[in-house]
């Protein structure tokens, strides 16, 4: 299969299943649509293109890795949201159209994140035949880790400290690696307990999850510098106008550019010796350092 029939196939398989999970919930109508708008139609859903490339490289359930698929993208849309808050980035568009507090109002943005973020557990904990409780419990433990104090919540915490401060590159790499790699590498992780792999496996596809994390933070930041608003669909120069430490303003672009290649091809290292056909992690890792948007 090519990349982009992957990419075509996988996007509308977790655009559909997103869409069964928030058109049949009976949640209240105001929360419903700002959950729905923030979610559906809209992202390149790189998260859960990695959960789906990597349980195909392993070859796990695929009707379980469609629960780790819609929890990733739900988590990465409560992310966006509150990111964009004004109490945060204080950014009024988000995917080419108004950010939810913009399109809604505050209270409801901020309760639409909550609700997408325990809707990802809710579906990650559904009794599933096809995979144990234990693996089940493993994949939710994973996820929490991530995104809570310790991974996202912790690097937007590190980041928001950050702003009108001039940083190390070892500091902007720890919040890179928790606010952006954290997520990123437990899709990574979550598909590889899904389809039960060995622990060296886990941390060998880690690994890759890492170094393709940080490549993806870095070369946001050069799309920031060098494409426009409309290509983005997000305010261009975001960084800049946030005084944020970039590994632009850091490095210059050009050394910014090559250490993003650099972290892209060390992250292919560690798939080298993996006993499976990683072919199509391989060509997401170089989607993910080549994307314009
Ligand atoms: C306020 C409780 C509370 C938590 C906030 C906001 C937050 C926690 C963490 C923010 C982490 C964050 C938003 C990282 C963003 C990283 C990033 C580059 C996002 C863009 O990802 P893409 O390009 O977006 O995959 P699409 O739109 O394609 O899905």
């Amino acid at each position: 299969m090519s990349l982009s029939e992957f990419m075509n196939q996988f996007q509308h398989r977790v655009e559909q299943n997103l869409l069964l999970h928030l058109q049949n919930a009976e949640i209240p109508e105001e929360l419903k649509q700002a959950m729905q708008y923030s979610t559906l139609g809209g992202g390149k859903r790189i998260r859960a293109l990695l959960v789906y490339a990597t349980g195909i490289a392993i070859k796990a359930n695929s009707i379980y890795l469609d629960a780790i698929a819609c929890a990733v993208e739900l988590i990465h849309a409560y992310s966006l949201i509150h990111d964009d808050l004004p109490s945060m980035d204080n950014a009024d568009l988000r995917r080419g159209k108004a950010s939810c507090h913009k399109a809604f109002n505050e209270a409801t943005a901020i309760l639409a994140g909550d609700a997408l973020q325990s809707l990802a557990f809710e579906i990650l904990s559904l009794e599933n035949s096809e995979i144990s409780a234990t693996q089940q419990l493993a994949i939710i433990n994973s996820l929490a880790k991530a995104i809570g104090p310790t991974g996202m919540v912790g690097g937007q915490i590190l980041d928001i400290a950050a702003e009108n401060k001039t940083i190390t590159l070892t500091e902007l790499e720890t919040i890179h690696l928790h606010k952006t790699g954290a997520l990123i590498t437990a899709c990574i992780q979550m598909a590889a307990i899904a389809g039960n792999c060995q622990i060296n496996v886990i941390n060998q596809l880690t690994e890759f999850a890492k170094s393709i994390g940080l490549a993806f933070q870095i070369h946001d930041d050069i799309l920031d510098v060098t494409r426009s608003t409309s290509e983005l669909g997000k305010a261009q120069g975001a960084d800049k106008q946030q005084n944020k430490s970039t590994y632009i303003t850091i490095l210059g672009l050009t050394k910014a550019q090559e250490i993003a290649v650099q972290i892209y091809q060390q992250s292919l290292q560690f798939l080298q010796d993996l006993p499976f056909d990683t072919d199509l992690l391989k060509a997401l890792a170089t989607f993910i350092i080549e994307r314009t948007k």
